[in-house]
Formats: C-alpha cells, structure tokens, sequence
C-alpha cells in the first residue's frame, strides 16, 4: 500500500477540517438510542443534527493506516438525556483509538462485552486512550459545541448493532446539580 502524506487544517473552535469528508447525524438516524421515546417524538419534526465527523479515511484494510477526524456534537437534550454519539465497538477489537478534545465538556462512555465500565471526562485538552475492545460514546454535557479530535486504524470497522440492541450499561442525564450517571434500566449484558 502506497501512503501519500497529507497536510490538513483543522478549525479549533468549529472543528471543521477543510476538504475532509463528512458524514451527518440528525435525530432520526438515531431515535432508538435514546431512552425517553416522548422527547425524541416531539423533536423528531424539526429533525436536529446532533453531531457532525470530519475525516480522512485511508483505504481500509491495514492497521498501519490510520484515519483521522474531527467531531462536533452540538449541545442540548433529549429528554434528560444529553446529546451524544450513537457510540460503537471496533469491529477488531485490536484497533484501538486516540481522542483529543479541543473545546467544549463532554464524557466519553466506554465498556467492553464482559460487562466493564468507565466513564472518563473530556476537557480541552484531555487526551482519552480507547483501547480496542472497548465500545466508546461521547456525550456533550456543556453548552457550546463539543469537538474532539480523533485517530484510528483504517481497518477497526464498526459494530453499532450491538449497542443498538443492547444499549450502554451507564447514561449520562441531566440531574438537579448538573450530569449525572445512572445505570441504564433497558441494558442488555452480552454475557
Ligand atoms: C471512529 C471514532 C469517531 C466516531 C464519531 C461518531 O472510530 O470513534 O470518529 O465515529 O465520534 O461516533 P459514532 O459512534 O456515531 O461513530
Ligand atoms: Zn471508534
């Protein structure tokens, strides 16, 4: 495989990387994912975009391929539920991931299929090492934007049926004084 080096901007604040590719997620693409079915529907006509992932994918297939991006998960709620990634495992679960974020407050959520779980705060600045049997979703708990830079091999793949299926162990909601962690009622442990 012939790698060609590349030079690109990434925009800080907004988190757009110029000339990347993106893909878009609006509520819709993810109404299952959330646990208050009656706010997703009186959301759902407006029909938001949650986040946005700029990326330069390499070819897939080589762990010494890496891919790089960009998110920017808008802040707001679903319910008492914030806004946050759909989430997923690698499918290889020897790919690991960086993230960096660069503004806004977030948590990233992680577990694996044995039924561990971390929750691990994003800060500007924090660096989050996701090693590759780990299931990640971010959750924007501030009030701007939250970007994280991110990078992984070109051949981790991704399950999301599994937590389409089975959910996260822990959610991140809205409490009283400010986010707060609670055991998802609708898990499903895999083992
Ligand atoms: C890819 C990496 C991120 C996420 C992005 C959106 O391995 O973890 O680029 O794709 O944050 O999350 P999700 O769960 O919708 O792919
Ligand atoms: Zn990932």
């Amino acid at each position: 495989m012939h790698e060609i080096p590349y030079n690109a901007h990434i925009n800080f604040d907004s988190g757009v990387i110029d000339d990347a590719q993106v893909t878009e997620r609006r509520l819709s693409d993810m109404a299952a994912f959330y646990h208050d079915q009656e706010a997703v529907q009186r959301l759902l006509d407006d029909d938001p975009v949650l986040y946005r992932v700029y990326y330069i994918a390499q070819e897939a297939g080589s762990p010494s391929l890496w891919n790089t991006g960009v998110s920017v998960i808008e802040p707001g709620r679903v319910g008492d539920e914030y806004i946050m990634t759909k989430g997923h495992y690698h499918l290889n679960p020897e790919a690991p991931e960086v993230y960096l974020t660069l503004s806004g407050t977030g948590r990233l959520v992680l577990q694996t299929r044995q039924g561990e779980a971390k929750v691990l705060a994003m800060t500007p600045g924090a660096m989050n090492y996701i090693p590759g049997e780990w299931a990640h979703r971010t959750v924007n708990v501030g009030d701007e934007p939250l970007v994280f830079f991110a990078v992984w091999p070109s051949d981790a793949g991704y399950d999301y049926d599994t937590i389409a299926e089975r959910g996260f162990a822990r959610l991140v909601i809205a409490g009283d004084d400010g986010p707060q962690l609670i055991d998802n009622p609708a898990f499903i442990p895999e083992s």
